[in-house]
């Protein structure tokens, strides 16, 4: 294989296993190709201290032998390429919440487009003809035909990381059409499920009038390409070994001597419509009504992340999680329990580990979600001879992988709340038939396994 050149709206030092998220997943093979990673800087700079807007300055840095690249945006371009059509668009959408998508804005769209052309042309010079070109997101759909369209002939992959939704969901995007022509351009389309291959595979054939042509390959548009499920994974021994560290064994620690005579449950998310937090701690309400043993004693434990908090959504979210948040403590916390702790920060990655070692339930609830890392994260952490049990929606891409979590729908309060019991009681040996299954699950599709398997499927694909 040649060079690996990976492109994603954000890029990290590969080197930094702390960042966590795709710099651990492309680290082994972008070093091991002498890569390039390529991407936005994350710098909104004023059109006067950059030139025109859009036309952001590149900047060129190695970590060890990979080459960072990456392009400033003008403030503009951030507000409309990034919050506004990616985030403010195709981002609800794909997580199947047409009410919170706002299609009326054109300027988001151009921008989207004339971001897409700009990571192209700055892209296209830095190529060698035999690299392998690896896009991720939706931040990134039209990029391929963007490159392909100024000359670019080399092998050109794309994963999404969030869900596809159903075509008739799809279909309400405007450009729903443009946007799916443009995955044409690639030779190698990866999806998290089999669901939302399912959803391709649909759209293609009922809106685009495509044949499958044999396994995972399919014509459209005038053009064959492969698409296939490549569920993400994590890297469960770095994540164990980030166990061992000094911050995450402290934080082990500080939970324990805490919380001694509480039943800790853990909710790690950022803070994003999509993680179904509101729900989440209404089922946690439902446990403390109708589970009244559970009061003085059951912690949940939600740490949400900020992220895009100028989009209002997100904003209307925080507000929403603050009244719910104080309404449970207000009824439920006693002088010396609060039922619920809520913290509105992101937590440092070497905590991770420690966090959920201590606890002994893990709710990942969301209504929506490519994979969810940190359901396979909790697995990871866990002491196999003690472990704790994880509730995961069935709504996550990780339930179909996830079989022996407790599986439950995050829209069900109820049955939400009767599932967090089960596992509060879950007899020792269940817990460790369960996680023993699950952990076997996670080290076989890890993220070694994920970009090997997908990158040697690239080399396999036929487009064209
Ligand atoms: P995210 O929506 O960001 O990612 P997720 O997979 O849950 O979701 O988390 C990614 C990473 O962020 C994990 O390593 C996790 O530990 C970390 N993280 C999350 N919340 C945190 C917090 N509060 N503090 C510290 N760290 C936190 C998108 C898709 C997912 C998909 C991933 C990877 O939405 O469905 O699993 O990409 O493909």
């Amino acid at each position: 294989m040649g060079r690996l050149v990976a492109v994603s709206n954000r890029v990290a030092d590969p080197r930094n296993h702390a960042a966590g998220g795709l710099a651990v997943a492309l680290a082994g093979a972008l070093s091991k190709t002498g890569g390039l990673w390529f991407g936005w800087s994350g710098r909104a700079v004023e059109p006067s201290h950059g030139g025109t807007p859009g036309e952001g300055e590149l900047h060129l840095s190695q970590a060890g032998n990979v080459t960072l690249a990456t392009v400033d945006l003008s403030r503009e371009d951030y507000e409309t390429y990034y919050l506004g059509y990616s985030n403010g668009v195709l981002w609800p959408v794909f997580h199947y919440r047409l009410d919170l998508a706002n299609f009326d804005v054109g300027s988001n769209l151009t921008a989207y487009r004339r971001v897409n052309q700009l990571f192209a042309r700055k892209l296209a010079p830095l190529l060698k003809p035999d690299d392998v070109i690896w896009i991720h997101d939706y931040h990134l759909i039209p990029l391929a035909a963007d490159l392909r369209a100024i000359g670019c002939g080399q092998r050109i992959g794309f994963f999404l990381h969030i869900p596809l939704p159903p075509p008739l969901i799809l279909a309400a995007i405007p450009q729903h059409e443009w946007l799916m022509r443009a995955l044409f351009a690639y030779d190698l389309l990866g999806f998290q499920s089999q669901a939302d291959l399912d959803h391709f595979s649909r759209y293609v054939q009922g809106e685009a009038g495509a044949e499958p042509m044999g396994e995972y390959r399919f014509r459209a548009f005038h053009r064959t390409v492969r698409a296939q499920a490549f569920p993400i994974g994590i890297d469960v021994d770095e994540f164990a070994e980030l166990g061992r560290g000094e911050e995450a064994q402290e934080t082990y620690e500080m939970m324990l001597a805490q919380y001694a005579r509480r039943r800790l449950l853990l909710g790690i998310d950022r803070l994003d419509y999509s993680k179904g937090l509101p729900q989440r701690l209404k089922a946690f309400h439902t446990l403390l009504t109708e589970y009244p043993e559970n009061r003085s004693s059951a912690t949940l434990v939600q740490i949400a992340a900020p992220s895009r908090e100028s989009v209002d959504a997100y904003a209307d979210l925080r507000r929403e999680m603050e009244g719910i948040t104080g309404a449970i403590n207000g009824e439920f916390g006693e002088l010396d329990w609060m039922p619920v702790r809520y913290i509105h920060r992101s937590t440092s990655r070497r905590r991770l580990p420690g966090l959920c070692r201590a606890s002994s339930v893990a709710l990942v609830t969301p209504l929506r979600d490519g994979m969810n890392l940190v359901a396979k994260e909790y697995i990871a952490a866990q002491d196999p001879d003690d472990p704790g049990v994880l509730v995961l929606s069935r709504f996550a891409g990780a339930a179909e992988q996830l079989k022996e979590a407790l599986l439950v729908n995050p829209y069900d309060t109820r049955a939400t709340a009767q599932a967090i019991q089960q596992a509060l009681h879950m007899p020792l040996a269940e817990r460790r038939a369960r996680h023993q299954k699950l952990l076997e699950g996670i080290r076989h599709q890890d993220v070694h396994w994920w970009s090997s398997e997908y990158l040697r499927t690239l080399m396999e694909a036929e487009g064209g």
